[in-house]
């Protein structure tokens, strides 16, 4: 009832709609329609209302829930399953879970906060409560596992796409999956799976983008490491983030299609087109070694090509390493 409510509150938008034309029209009591009116404010809906002219919907800021996420959502895959949670350890975790158990693909789960959450390589990812987007998709591809990278690759390039479309802001990719703003990370994205030799089960591709928090949100540890869209907009404007992930989902989609129709080349292009690492001097650091040189190039399965002042190439694996600009770190 509440969804039905909701609905013909966004109809007439703006505009106060009476109690009595809400009970005619979802032919429910008036005193079920307050109720319903009452819980939707408990959600953080700004609704209006007044003793002689009814209800009215405000524009909604920034509400996050599985209704405002399955509100105009234009895809075919991706979210057509949402599992939203106020609070949870990690949503990769989860949908790890869930996958084993056999959701199908494109099953979204996203939290508000998450206590546990996780990055690559046993680090942690800080996620502020009520602030960013915390959230992992179920993908059953038919890909071989040594072939998964592509769709990191893949979900950076949809990250910035949706960022430019959603806000404005220009982002970049830094190798291998880090979205940078400002010189600093904005969004990561980690990519798990389960997989035979030849076979992958399932990937859980978990994007964590740090929205809507102020400077002082952020740990003292990331303050010169991570940025929030919200801090590089003019007037540090609140973003909606159900209508941020909606993009995203699109975005996703779209891309993911070209993987599946085996348009490898296309995403590494798009890839590289909004690289920040690629042409670049960059220093590599591995085990407390480390050499510089130019990024030249980088392969369908995430290899990072390095080349040397003599021209010698070298190779550089995902997960090994890290990639420092030779102007500070980002
Ligand atoms: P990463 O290993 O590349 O980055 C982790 C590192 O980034 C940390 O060690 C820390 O230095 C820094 N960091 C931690 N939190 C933040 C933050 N909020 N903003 C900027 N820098 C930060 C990147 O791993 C992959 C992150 C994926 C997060 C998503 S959120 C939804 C999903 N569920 C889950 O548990 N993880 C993913």
């Amino acid at each position: 009832m509440k969804d039905k409510i909701l609905n013909a509150l966004r109809e007439n938008k703006n505009e106060y709609i009476s109690g009595e034309d809400l009970s005619d029209q979802l032919g429910v009591s008036r005193t079920s329609i307050w109720k319903c009116i009452k819980g939707l404010k408990d959600l953080g809906y700004n609704i209006q209302s007044s003793s002689k002219k009814g209800y009215r919907l405000e524009d909604s800021q920034d509400i996050l829930n599985e209704h405002e996420l399955k509100f105009n959502l234009r895809t075919n895959i991706m979210g057509k399953n949402i599992e939203y949670f106020e609070k949870i350890d990690s949503t990769n975790k989860y949908a790890k879970k869930i996958a084993y158990e056999g959701c199908s693909e494109g099953t979204l789960v996203v939290a508000n906060s998450q206590n546990l959450g996780r990055g690559r390589l046993g680090r942690s990812w800080e996620s502020t409560p009520d602030k960013g987007i915390w959230m992992s998709l179920v993908l059953r591809p038919l890909l071989a596992p040594q072939d998964v990278h592509i769709i990191t690759l893949a979900a950076s390039v949809a990250v910035v796409n949706a960022i430019k479309k959603a806000t404005g802001i220009d982002t970049g990719i830094k190798w291998p999956n880090d979205i940078i703003l400002d010189n600093r990370k904005v969004c990561g994205i980690l990519t798990e799976m389960s997989a035979e030799i030849d076979r992958v089960n399932f990937i859980v591709l978990g994007i964590g983008i740090n929205t809507n928090q102020n400077q002082e949100d952020f740990d003292s540890s990331l303050s010169d490491k991570a940025t929030s869209l919200k801090l590089n907009l003019p007037q540090s404007k609140t973003l909606n983030r159900s209508n941020i992930i909606k993009i995203l989902l699109e975005e996703i989609e779209r891309i993911y299609i070209l993987i599946k129709e085996g348009k490898i080349q296309e995403v590494i292009s798009l890839w590289k087109e909004h690289s920040v690492t690629i042409g670049k001097e960059v220093r590599i650091v591995h085990n407390e070694t480390e050499f510089i040189g130019k990024a030249v190039d980088v392969l369908s399965d995430g290899r990072l090509i390095i080349e040397d002042k003599n021209g010698d190439k070298k190779e550089i694996l995902s997960g090994e390493i890290s990639v420092r600009g030779l102007l500070g770190y980002i």
